[in-house]
């Protein structure tokens, strides 16, 4: 399996997360891609490759104009509104209030801001942008007739939404993979989301599309972020009614429960007549993950990879979360070397 990869992910590393009312070194780190390419040449696979030059017309099919370009000049406005810090949202659009977009840029940071502990800095739009292309050449690779491919995505994607940037994400890169098996040709996609966060924002994106299927096994909204969304009944809406699927899991869930919701999300993918999958691919439902809290361990995360494999469709992973930071690159790898055994 080939792996697409952009150096560029360091141009985004934040000095500060907040964290239990602490600022804290972000969880969501940099040392992440090292562990994880450490891993893959140990177990063999092909050296790493870097992405095509990002190809922004798939990424403004599902996200806003307006946010894609306040993320590309949020920097500049910041330094030029006299801030001497990174940025981060301190005030929101909150229940009674109004969803207008300001135009000083600390109100439209809040107002496209789902959560306030992910910071940007001025390399934070290109690391996305090539951790977005990392996910388009992956799947261009699997286009063209790969069976499989990785995109080691770093920053990750699965919380960005239409208009929102949050939980360490700003392109939902496994998104744009999906769209751009659709733009393809395909009638039927399905994005399977095993990070142990919900991926509320490829849920945003495709709630109402009927052509690709959302499933995401997660935490349970009372208990784990981003909160405010991941329910079993949110299940779609319109065209799309039916085509989202949500597993929301109790804190101490082993891989006895998780993989039953995993089967159940493989089933209703067969089903939905997928012709191509997309794996938003975290390992932080791993037992000693520092900020999740089910119980998997790393024997588990192969197993998972078999049960995927056992799909046969053209499969793109897109590596989202994981912060156990010695564990990220044997969990990331079991899943696939799983996939590549079923
Ligand atoms: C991103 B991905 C730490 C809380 C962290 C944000 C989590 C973002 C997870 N005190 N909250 O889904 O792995
Ligand atoms: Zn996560």
């Amino acid at each position: 399996m080939k792996t697409f990869f952009s150096e560029k992910h360091r141009l985004h590393f934040p000095q500060a997360e907040l964290s239990g009312g602490e600022f804290v070194t972000p969880f969501e780190r940099p040392s992440r891609a090292e562990y994880i390419l450490n891993r893959l040449r140990e177990r063999g696979f092909d050296a790493p490759v870097a992405p095509d030059e990002a190809d922004r017309k798939p990424i403004l099919e599902l996200h806003d104009a307006g946010y894609v370009s306040f993320l590309e000049t949020a920097w500049d406005e910041w330094k030029a509104a006299g801030f001497a810090g990174e940025i981060m949202p301190t005030a929101f659009p909150a229940r009674r209030m109004q969803a207008r977009c300001p135009d000083h840029i600390d109100g439209k940071v809040g107002y496209y801001a789902l959560a306030c502990e992910t910071a940007m800095t001025a390399g934070t739009w290109e690391a996305a942008l090539s951790s977005c292309a990392s996910a388009q050449s992956a799947q261009k690779h699997v286009a063209s007739g790969a069976r499989a491919a990785f995109a080691l995505c770093r920053p990750p994607g699965h919380h960005a939404a239409i208009d929102m940037y949050g939980g360490y994400c700003f392109i939902n890169n496994a998104a744009v993979a999906a769209q751009m098996f659709i733009d393809g040709g395909a009638a039927h996609v399905a994005v399977l989301d095993i990070d142990f966060h919900h991926g509320n924002g490829t849920q945003d994106i495709f709630y109402d599309r009927g052509d690709v299927f959302f499933a995401s096994l997660h935490g349970q909204p009372e208990d784990a972020f981003p909160y405010f969304l991941g329910y079993s009944d949110e299940t779609g809406a319109g065209g799309g009614a039916g085509t989202t699927a949500n597993y929301p899991m109790p804190p101490g869930t082993r891989y006895d429960v998780w993989s039953q919701a995993l089967d159940d999300a493989i089933a209703r993918t067969a089903k939905f007549g997928a012709e191509a999958l997309v794996i938003s691919l975290g390992v932080d439902a791993f037992k000693e993950d520092p900020i999740s809290f089910f119980k998997l361990t790393c024997e588990d995360f192969t197993d998972c990879g078999r049960r995927i494999g056992t799909l046969g469709l053209p499969t793109v992973f897109c590596m989202e979360g994981g912060y156990a930071i010695e564990a990220v690159g044997i969990n990331t790898v079991n899943v696939l070397e799983g996939f590549l055994g079923a």
